[in-house]
């Protein structure tokens, strides 16, 4: 029955079975030897797809060019067979081999099972997605593959319905892209898997979801991960009651059973792509044949019927039973295709390793000539030592680039005196390698294309007389409505963004200006508001998602962190998602409405640039700029700002603010005193006081943190005052403490001191509420004044007689 039924509805040759099953058997030997090579110490950790080929054979049929994956690390089969993996380049990144060409989704930077393919050419710019099968980068927090899919679908929605993105041909016709998500069932558990199912139901966009069912997430059973144990019944509630109703359409399909999952998503398919209905497939009953990865064996928690069910039920050997079944090919072809299949594994493996430590052992053979030549060479009373060094990097088995450099090193200490010839190979050695590891190891933590924010120019802005003095919301206002005329891939969302224009009103009436799609209300839903921002801006939108508080930037922080800021490092280039996070903080009242949390955002964030603009006039100048460039940002608004009078420049939709560049607020020669956002204000008004007192105060906003002052401005006005104190309103131990390093360290300003280097930081609790509960919390005029006095007293104790005596 199924044969006919098969090749009727879906058109399958004989051949293209064949084509599957030979991809499945490939895969599976891939992960068989995978793993051995973990085993033999060839590579450090191995986590594989086996158990789960024949559904992901049966999801890359439906999937199309322009179609994106954002997936996990299961989803080696389903890469192989939409032609975005080869097996080489699947043992390359078992190897950690660092170099794009031979391990093009991260170039060695992740682990195995990190997949996605490159949406950049070489200089940064997009290639045509549409003719590409495209794959988001995979990262290893279970289920944060969730939140930027939501985007990835939502961009369908936006091509789909905003007539003005037509254009944009490279990234979308019609929006008639899917999303496919694949996720293992235990991750279905994750806060953040619920809350993107939610969302998609609510924006009814072409997101398509199949969980991969083993059964397990490593050694927890499903009754522990899942209500009743089956997450397509959890969610029955999302099933839409009939065609147009929102909601999703919930499908279920067998692991094992390629005919029934070739079915599946071949109804389910075109009802995302054609009628933007989200889609659930639940594939049960999938196995995982060498357990859950080389950390462990599933004899340990698995029974021993479990066991012997999951052999049985082997969904590449139910494959080869229903091929032989419906006489496809015998069992004679068949045998000789899987040994095809495990011959192309095993020399992919070779290749892959060929290639890998041959680069690596060129290296080392170059530095060993020099070492070698070197003993020979040098007058050194050292020279057994170095002719030890030598010796022992002969000796190294399977070498590290490592290995050489530590040699070679450890050399060089003792011939530091010395000029020969060998030694000057060996510098010149060290110097290339050192560059090469560079670009291999650190390269691309921002954008390196020329289409970076810091290549931007500044256009300052200009002022005439008639120039309007206003509430400075409307200065925004007037910044993002020039940006979302200007820019058709421009949109903003967010929590009360729509309909009032966010909650201090910034795009007040703009959505009735440019509608629903531009201007977009959202869910409480920190993390996928996020998510939404990444997917959307994988596929060449511009959008600008906000976080309605700072204080609620910690929903969001894991996914930025783990997905938006390190996605140009991960995959060397290769993607990139210029997001700008928009949000509003620092002071106003309470535990929740007042944080300042810039320890955490910059440890996190690295990868994208934080901006503390002091006013809306700055914030408007670094959306300026950001939204001219390809780099994602955080920019965090003064909440106590938006109802102080600002003028709107004439030049609003066109000046900016450069990443990176102080600004001296007031000059003065007797201190420095860096700070940003709110705190701006507080310190200009010690200043202010400390001038009675005869102290003239240099008072410098960084405006931006990450970027952090590049031209050493702080440095230069310590040369001048020589006494510096870092004050904002994070705890002790936060923002002040990476001022500090930033100015001290890196840029070596320490040698201009003549007092000691001070901070002045909130304490070490939240903001309490009320006036003064923000007086006694966070750092106030007279806190700063009291400590540049006490800098000054001990400085001139006869000029500056103690305060408080
Ligand atoms: C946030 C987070 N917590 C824990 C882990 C460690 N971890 C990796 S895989 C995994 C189990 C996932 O199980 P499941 O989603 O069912 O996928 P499977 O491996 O079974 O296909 C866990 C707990 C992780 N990667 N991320
Ligand atoms: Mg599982």
């Amino acid at each position: 029955m199924y044969k006919f039924e098969l090749l009727r509805t879906q058109k399958l040759s004989r051949e293209e079975i064949l084509k599957d099953y030979r991809l499945a058997c490939e895969s599976r030997q891939a992960s068989l030897i995978g793993r051995k090579e973990v085993f033999m110490g060839k590579a450090k950790f191995g986590i594989f797809g086996d158990g789960k080929e024949v559904a992901q054979l049966a999801m890359a049929r439906y999937f199309q060019s322009g179609d994106f994956r954002s997936g996990y690390y299961r989803d080696q089969t389903f890469m192989m067979a939409i032609g975005e993996l080869t097996l080489q380049q699947f043992f390359a990144q078992l190897y950690a081999h660092a170099d794009v060409n031979a391990e093009p989704a991260t170039a060695g930077r992740c682990m195995t099972g990190h997949f996605g393919t490159r949406l950049l050419d070489e200089d940064g710019k997009w290639k045509n997605l549409m003719s590409l099968k495209n794959s988001s980068a995979d990262i290893s927090p279970t289920a944060s593959q969730m939140p930027r899919l939501v985007g990835l679908a939502y961009a369908s929605k936006l091509y789909r319905e905003n007539p003005d993105l037509k254009f944009m041909t490279n990234f979308s016709v019609n929006g008639n892209e899917v999303a496919f998500g694949t996720i293992g069932n235990a991750s279905t558990s994750e806060g953040m898997f619920f809350e993107a199912i939610n969302a998609a139901g609510v924006l009814k966009i072409p997101m398509l979801v199949s969980v991969w069912d083993d059964g397990y997430g490593i050694s927890v059973p499903s009754e522990y991960q899942t209500t009743k144990g089956s997450i397509s019944e959890v969610l029955s509630g999302f099933q839409r009651a009939g065609e147009g109703e929102s909601g999703y359409e919930i499908f279920k399909a067998k692991g094992w059973d390629y005919a029934g999952l070739c079915e599946v998503y071949a109804k389910a398919v075109p009802i995302c792509r054609e009628d933007h209905v989200p889609v659930l497939i639940h594939v049960e009953e999938v196995t995982q044949p060498q357990g859950h990865s080389t950390s462990g064996s599933h004899e340990r928690y698995k029974s021993k019927e479990r066991l012997a069910w999951e052999e049985e039920f082997d969904c590449n050997k139910k494959m080869r039973e229903w091929i032989l079944a419906n006489e496809y090919a015998t069992s004679d072809m068949l045998n000789t295709l899987e040994a095809e299949a495990k011959e192309a594994a095993r020399l992919a493996k070779n290749n892959a390793w060929n290639d890998y430590i041959s680069e690596i052992k060129a290296d080392q053979d170059e530095a060993q000539t020099y070492l070698d030549l070197l003993v020979g060479q040098t007058n050194s009373e050292y020279v057994g030592r170095l002719s030890e060094i030598a010796t022992e990097l002969r000796k190294t088995g399977t070498p590290n680039r490592y290995d050489a450099i530590k040699a070679v090193k450890k050399a060089l200490r003792f011939i530091r005196t010395e000029k020969t010839p060998a030694k000057r190979d060996l510098m010149g050695w060290l110097e290339r390698v050192t560059g090469e590891n560079a670009d291999r190891y650190n390269s691309y933590v921002i954008s390196q294309s020329d289409e970076s924010p810091l290549l931007v120019p500044e256009i300052k802005p200009v002022y005439t007389e008639t120039s309007p003095l206003v509430d400075a919301r409307e200065v925004l206002g007037a910044c993002f409505d020039a940006a979302l005329a200007r820019d058709p891939r421009v949109f903003a969302l967010g929590e009360d963004v729509g309909k009032i224009g966010d909650v201090n009103q910034a795009f007040a009436g703009l959505q009735d200006k440019y509608g629903e799609l531009r201007v977009t209300d959202t869910g409480i839903r920190e993390c996928t508001i996020a998510g939404q921002g990444i997917g959307a801006a994988l596929r060449g939108l511009r959008p600008i998602a906000e976080i309605q508080y700072l204080d609620y930037l910690l929903y969001a922080i894991q996914i930025l962190s783990d997905d938006l800021a390190c996605l140009q490092y991960r995959t060397k280039g290769g993607q990139k998602a210029p997001v700008i996070i928009r949000t509003r903080g620092h002071r106003l009242e309470g535990v929740w409405h007042s944080g300042s949390p810039i320890g955490v955002v910059l440890s996190s964030l690295r990868g994208m640039h934080v901006l503390v603009p002091r006013d809306m006039t700055q914030a408007a100048g670094f959306y300026n700029t950001l939204l001219q460039s390809d780099d994602p940002a955080l920019v965090i608004e003064c909440l106590n700002g938006y109802r102080l009078k600002e003028r709107i420049p004439e030049n609003i939709g066109e000046f900016t603010v450069p990443l990176g560049v102080p600004e001296i607020l007031k000059e003065g020669e007797d201190i420095t005193i860096v700070t940003y956002g709110s705190m701006c204000r507080v310190v200009l008004e010690a200043a202010r006081q400390l001038e009675e007192f005869g102290i003239r105060c240099e008072v410098i906003d960084v405006q931006s943190l990450l970027p952090f002052d590049i031209h050493h401005a702080i440095a230069d006005s310590i040369r001048k005052t020589h006494r510096i104190i870092f004050t904002d309103e994070d705890v002790p131990g936060g923002g002040t403490a990476f001022m500090m390093q930033k100015v001290l360290d890196d840029q070596e300003a320490y040698q201009w001191l003549d007092s000691q280097p001070r901070t002045v930081s909130a304490y070490e609790h939240r903001p309490s509420y009320s006036s003064d509960g923000d007086y006694f919390s966070k750092p106030n005029a007279e806190d700063i004044f009291d400590r540049v006095y006490e800098i000054m007293h001990e400085s001139d104790p006869l000029k500056f007689p103690p305060l408080y005596s």
